[in-house]
């Protein structure tokens, strides 16, 4: 099964945003993954709505947008967005959660659900019809640059037989944090299908964003 990149741009050169995504155009990148951040769900705050917006205006990959945001159903509406986009809201972050997945789908969008490293796969069990992929975090949500969690690899390689067992196995698992090339290849065995890329495989001092995401497809793919 292909297996698809998605830059997270947190990681990128903030100061030249634009030329990073022409970088990862170049690249042939799949998606360009922008983490939305309240300060109050995740401990930190990052890129926004005008951004993702202003974005979408300059470039025609796919975005991937994580909110880690309470309530994300207050802010849908926010985005202008385009049909292959996806939205990924955390199963975590409102008590009505089919409710948003229903908003989002009603946009015309992809609707992707994240777990925290926490939460069990089993919970999506009733919530499959509405999704189109599944997020399973190998980092708890809110910085780069953290260390994968010991279950990760585990949890993907459950996140796929259950998938499958549930008449799912077309269902896309996106893996994020700490996907290096070592993390990579453990996750794409498991059964990861796209993975964000942040300071640990893509945005590196040594390498271009080409010969990275070059490298990582074809060490994971051996
Ligand atoms: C963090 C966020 C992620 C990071 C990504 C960074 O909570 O959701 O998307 O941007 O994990 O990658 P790395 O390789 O620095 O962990
Ligand atoms: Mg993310």
């Amino acid at each position: 099964m292909k297996k698809y990149l998605s830059a997270s741009l947190m990681c990128a050169d903030l100061t030249n945003l634009i030329d990073s995504i022409k970088d990862l155009e170049k690249a042939g990148i799949d998606y360009l993954h922008i983490d939305i951040m309240d300060g109050a769900f995740v401990p930190n705050i990052t890129l926004g709505f005008d951004l993702i917006n202003a974005i979408k205006r300059v470039t025609k990959i796919p975005l991937d947008i994580h909110m880690m945001v309470n309530e994300p159903s207050k802010f849908i509406d926010r985005m202008n967005l385009s049909e292959n986009d996806i939205i990924c809201v955390h199963y975590e972050s409102e008590i009505h959660i089919h409710r948003v997945l229903e908003m989002i789908k009603s946009k015309g969008c992809k609707a992707g659900l994240a777990l925290n490293p926490q939460t069990p796969v089993e919970n999506v069990k009733h919530l499959t019809e509405y999704i189109d992929m599944l997020l399973v975090m190998t980092v708890s949500p809110g910085f780069a640059g953290q260390k994968m969690f010991l279950g990760a690899e585990k949890k993907v390689q459950g996140a796929k037989s259950l998938l499958s067992e549930w008449g799912c196995s077309d269902m896309l698992i996106e893996v994020d944090g700490n996907v290096s090339l070592e993390n990579g290849r453990k996750l794409c065995r498991s059964g990861a299908d796209i993975f964000v890329l942040g300071t640990s495989a893509l945005f590196l001092k040594d390498k271009s964003i080409t010969d990275a995401a070059k490298d990582f497809i074809e060490y994971i793919e051996e």
